[in-house]
């Protein structure tokens, strides 16, 4: 199967970008439309089967080992995702996604991580509002057995032996956060090989709603991937990269000892990833929840969807067809203070939406497909429900969902530019350096960022939470309602957010969620003081 891919995509649009950076693309920006994909494209090579034939999984549900401590080893496995081929994944507890973590506000959790794999890992927990030692810093590693110190680590590297504990107060509202690799240089093929997965904040306040729950609440991750021929992952290494690499579990030597490869570095310009990729990796074969444009039979009745947007670099524009609409009730944060509804939504990498679609408007036997209006051929596709039969439903979207912090009054503004800097994609200019921060906003204040790119840029701030002000000094989008901790910041736009930095003080990031963009040192320090 020969996919088209996204408009625009392929050969040519490498040249597009680099056309968009001679400033050309001012005019593309200008109209309107531009470049929609964020990627470039790789293709499949193994057989891919009937979009909408394979069942919808749904990930386990994690088990405490005892109150409030959870376990999960990082392991190699293999995994059945294309009908008939093995895929070695990289999973946390072998699973892709790995479980699900149901959290509830008010009750601390310990996550003890065990690495297994050939390289060494950090966890970020997305949208989590986590003390810095237990944040997931790039350069704060759990590295496997026998790996050796590096005399190439980054300054300030840390070396957590084999395991560690990851610490999470929970005193956050109920949200659709996700985990997933954050290891400085090697995010993005690590998190493709498999290493993300969701979490569900719970509390009070969502309990007391009438939300559909049970199994009318399907948690969504969705995500791209392209395989060889034999089922493996297919990812755009660079040819001489030695560690984060191809070999899999019988490369273990070669991970462990190849770190020298030059995985890295401002003189060398070199990266785990293959040059022409540097705009980002879009795979052909669109997966929710580790399956291939599965298929889920609902009853006739409201179905709650947290929607998770887990790519390394695709936006999606979701869409249900032959026609239907989208309640949004919460968004990266929490829960809205009232529902917006949506024709479609447009996710970038990281964002999450929570939304009901209630199935009653369709007959029974109905087929709805879960579009990506964005691209053409096969990730067009998202995924399909097949309505079965009428069914009770005694679940409403009230008027009012929840009471959201108020927007607190900033007390400066600071300005953050996306762009490409020669081979490399910075921020203000700067590569990534771990321990300089660019900002040191004080705790229990709130300030305007201003968010400003050359291209598909979503910035995700860690820590703080923030709402969307303004887009060009316009409103912004519909869908950029409530606290959010990632956002669609797209060529030559101007986005302002205001965000609050509450919880802890320390050393947290900003960074592009495009995770090559991430990986090719678009990622900054912040303190709070
Ligand atoms: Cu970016």
């Amino acid at each position: 199967m020969t996919p088209a891919g996204p408009a625009g995509s392929g050969g040519v649009s490498r040249r597009a970008f680099l056309g968009v950076l001679g400033g050309a693309g001012l005019a593309v920006a200008g109209c309107g439309g531009g470049r929609e994909s964020a990627g470039e494209s790789l293709a499949s090579r193994a057989r891919l089967p009937e979009p909408f034939t394979v069942p919808l999984p749904i990930p386990e549900v994690a088990r405490p080992v005892s109150p409030g401590r959870y376990e999960v080893t990082q392991r190699v496995a293999a995994a059945e995702i294309l009908p008939g081929l093995r895929t070695e994944v990289w999973g946390y507890g072998g699973t892709f996604p790995g479980p699900t973590f149901e959290l509830r506000r008010g009750t601390p959790a310990v996550l003890g991580v065990r690495n297994e794999l050939p390289v060494p890992t950090s966890t970020h927990l997305h949208g989590g509002v986590t003390p810095p030692e237990s944040d997931g810093y790039p350069t704060d590693l759990v590295v496997p057995a026998g790996y050796p110190s590096s005399p190439h680590a980054h300054p300030g590297e840390v070396h957590h032996q084999v395991v560690r504990d990851y610490r999470y107060p929970v005193e956050q509202r109920a949200a659709t956060l996700w985990y997933h690799d954050h290891r400085m240089d090697f995010t993005a093929p690590q998190v493709w090989r498999g290493l993300a997965g969701m979490v569900l904040v719970r509390d009070e306040e969502e309990d007391a709603l009438p939300l559909p729950r049970g199994e009318r609440e399907l948690p969504l991750m969705i995500c791209d991937r392209a395989f060889e021929e034999d089922g493996s992952f297919r990812y755009p290494h660079a040819a001489h990269h030695a560690d984060g690499h191809g070999g899999g579990p019988t490369g273990h030597g070669g991970g462990a000892a190849g770190h020298g490869g030059g995985a890295h570095g401002p003189a060398g310009g070199t990266y785990a990833l293959a040059a022409d990729y540097m705009e980002g990796v879009e795979g052909d074969v669109i997966l929710v929840n580790g399956a291939p444009w599965p298929v889920a039979e609902v009853t006739a009745t409201r179905h709650r969807l947290h929607l998770v947007n887990a790519s390394n670099a695709r936006r999606y524009r979701l869409r249900l067809s032959p026609g239907g609409r989208f309640t949004q009730i919460g968004s990266d944060a929490g829960l809205l203070a009232g529902p917006v509804v949506h024709d479609t939504i447009t996710m970038a990498p990281g964002e999450r939406y929570d939304v009901v679609v209630d199935f009653s408007a369709y007959p029974p036997g109905s087929r709805i497909t879960l579009l990506n209006t964005l691209a053409d051929g096969p990730a067009g596709n998202v995924m399909r429900f097949v309505v079965t039969r009428k069914a009770p439903d005694d679940t409403a979207v009230p008027a009012t969902l929840s009471r959201p912090p108020g927007r607190p009054r900033p007390v400066t503004t600071r300005t953050f530019d996306f762009r490409r800097t020669n081979d490399s994609w910075t921020i203000n200019g700067h590569r990534y350096r771990p321990g300089a921060p660019l900002a040191r906003p004080r705790l229990g204040t709130a300030e305007i960022w201003r968010l400003t790119s050359d291209f598909h840029h979503p910035v995700h701030v860690h820590l703080a939470h923030f709402q969307v002000l303004a887009r060009n000094g316009r409103q912004p989008a519909a869908t950029d309602a409530g606290w959010k901790d990632t956002v669609d910041v797209r060529p030559y736009e101007v986005v302002d957010v205001l965000a609050r930095f509450d919880g802890y003080r320390g050393r947290y990031m900003l960074h592009c969620h495009n995770l090559e963009h991430e990986d090719m040192a678009m990622m900054a320090d912040f303190e709070v003081v």
